[in-house]
């Protein structure tokens, strides 16, 4: 058993039974030319994370804790792309059209990629999800199932749109949700800290939230049978 320092309280969990997710960390999203991008945002805010990630990253190999990289795009045909995604707004270009990384948010592109800084390790889970919520559309479930999974350590981008329903899919199935908040990021910074107070007011109403090094501290000296 671990204890990781956490708000509202600290968290008890067995890192046998608990994964770190890493939630969209793609160039789509953190460099110039891709979705993030052209939607309007400034996609320089998003590196912030990139630290704390390699933090969290580093401290489950170590414990041999499972870890899951997760991916946001879509197949090439656009087939599993809701209308309501691709129709909404006016961003400079839409999913599915080409920029300097390759068509927008498709899988197989280099901007779908996860940047290079964070690249999965050679047996980690990669996870291509058509939705904002990693459980959506995807094979989550049964892999966490597989593992006896009960607890999640939760980073990446953005903090209130993919980490945020990521969370409440997955507190809503029963996993003990943690936020590494200096892990994740947004590109407004106000949703960012809202988001992060959202999880863990009322007692933690659908989550925890931690940091990269809380979580590192609470694995220190623990190693997994699972490794
Ligand atoms: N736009 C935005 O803040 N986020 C997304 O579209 N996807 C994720 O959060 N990954």
């Amino acid at each position: 058993m671990a204890m990781i320092t956490a708000d509202p309280a600290p968290l008890a969990f067995t890192p046998d039974r608990a994964a770190l997710v890493v939630i969209d960390m793609q160039r789509d999203f953190l460099e110039p030319g891709g979705f993030g991008e052209t939607l309007g945002n400034d996609v320089s805010l998003l590196a912030a994370a990139i630290g704390p990630c390699q933090t969290a990253l580093a401290a489950a190999r170590a414990a041999g804790m499972l870890v899951i990289h997760t991916r946001e795009g879509h197949r090439p045909d656009l087939s599993d792309a809701p209308p309501a995604k691709l129709e909404r707004g006016v961003p400079s270009a839409r999913i599915g059209d080409p920029g300097p990384m390759g068509r927008i948010l498709i899988r197989g592109e280099p901007g779908h990629d996860i940047v290079d800084a964070l690249a999965p390790a050679p047996g980690e889970v990669v996870l291509d999800k058509p939705g904002k919520g990693a459980f959506h559309q995807t094979d989550l479930s049964q892999i966490l199932a597989n593992r006896g999974i009960d607890t999640l350590f939760v980073a990446g981008v953005t903090t209130e749109v993919c980490v945020h329903t990521t969370i409440r899919e997955g507190n809503d199935r029963g996993f003990r949700c943690v936020a590494l908040g200096d892990a994740c990021a947004s590109y407004f910074p106000e949703f960012h800290r809202v988001g992060l107070e959202m999880i863990k007011a009322q007692g933690g109403i659908f989550g925890w939230v931690s940091d990269a090094a809380s979580f590192a501290d609470a694995l220190k000296g623990t190693a997994s049978k699972a490794a």
